[in-house]
């Protein structure tokens, strides 16, 4: 028996990559009945021959993503613009309660530094990096920080977040020109046609990580999420909340509410805790 990955399923078939290469995989009827495998998932398998093997087992998940379909991914890498389009912070504070909320890790990719000045940037890698996030500063025209970026994959599942156009296929492309992702804006009629048999497939990266090829988080609701969860999802409020007069406190109305406190101090960005009343808003209905 052979242990590898599930790195795509097409027609019924499974693909593995495993040390000793690639098989194309059946499943097992028993196995078949218990799990329905994702992208992801670890796998025991015996090969037939040189290239087609049996699943024989699905090893237990760390984790699940239902859009898009994909198991035991490790973090969530948010792309977003500094400019073209233009730097939207309330869609990236969504994004990262979202992936945070999934139990993922979340780390902020910044791309197209080469569009605005650099104290612009600075001031906004600051916000991220006090608020707790791990932030990466990219360009895939000068080249600054893709090293970096590469250096956070590697060893790692990662599926990559953010809006279109912000710059996702140019950085993989830039990682690893081997992939020659398609890049620029992709038609509606593409996007959403009924061709769009949106197969999951994890390319593999230099330094043995491994990235998602479709975007994560297409949806932005944030259904499903209790309000008093939501707070969790501001990792800067969480040395604050044991000094509220009130516990649970939302940081919302009450009084003596030390978070309110910290946002007056500047400990807290103003707008991210804007943003917070805007999602526990947005929850209420
Ligand atoms: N100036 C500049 N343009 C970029 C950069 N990264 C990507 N682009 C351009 O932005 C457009 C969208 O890129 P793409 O990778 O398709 O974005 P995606 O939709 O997030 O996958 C393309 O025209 C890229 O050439 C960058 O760092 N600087
Ligand atoms: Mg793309
Ligand atoms: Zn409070």
């Amino acid at each position: 028996m052979q242990e590898g990955i599930i790195i795509k399923a097409v027609g019924g078939f499974y693909f593995v990559d495993t040390p000793a290469g690639e098989y194309r995989c059946y499943l097992r009827g028993r196995v078949k009945r218990e799990i329905a495998p994702l992208v992801g998932d670890r796998v025991k398998i015996r090969p037939v021959d040189g290239e087609s093997a049996v699943i024989e087992e699905v090893l237990p998940r760390q984790n699940s993503l239902i859009r898009p379909p994909i198991a035991n991914v490790d973090q969530c890498i948010v792309v977003a613009a500094m400019a073209d389009p233009s730097l939207n912070l309330k869609q990236l504070d969504r994004f990262l309660v979202l992936i945070q909320a999934a139990s993922l890790e979340a780390i902020i990719c910044f791309n197209k530094v080469d569009l605005v000045p650099a104290v612009e940037v600075a001031a906004v890698a600051d916000i991220y990096r006090q608020a707790g996030f791990v932030v990466v500063l990219t360009s895939v025209k000068t080249g600054v920080g893709i090293e970096t970026l590469a250096e956070l994959l590697e060893g790692k599942i990662s599926v990559l977040a953010g809006p279109s156009g912000a710059g996702k296929s140019s950085l993989l492309n830039k990682i690893q020109p081997g992939f020659s992702l398609q890049v620029g804006e992709v038609s509606r009629k593409l996007g959403r046609g009924r061709h769009t048999t949106r197969h999951v497939e994890l390319l593999p990266l230099p330094g043995k990580g491994r990235v998602a090829d479709t975007p994560g988080f297409t949806s932005l609701y944030l259904t499903g999420l209790e309000r008093r969860e939501l707070m969790y999802y501001f990792p800067e409020f969480i040395d604050l909340a044991p000094h509220c007069r009130f516990s649970p406190c939302l940081h919302w109305q009450e009084p003596e509410c030390a978070v309110k406190e910290g946002v007056k101090q500047g400990k807290i960005d103003k707008g991210r805790y804007k943003h917070y009343l805007d999602f526990l808003k947005e929850l209420e209905g």
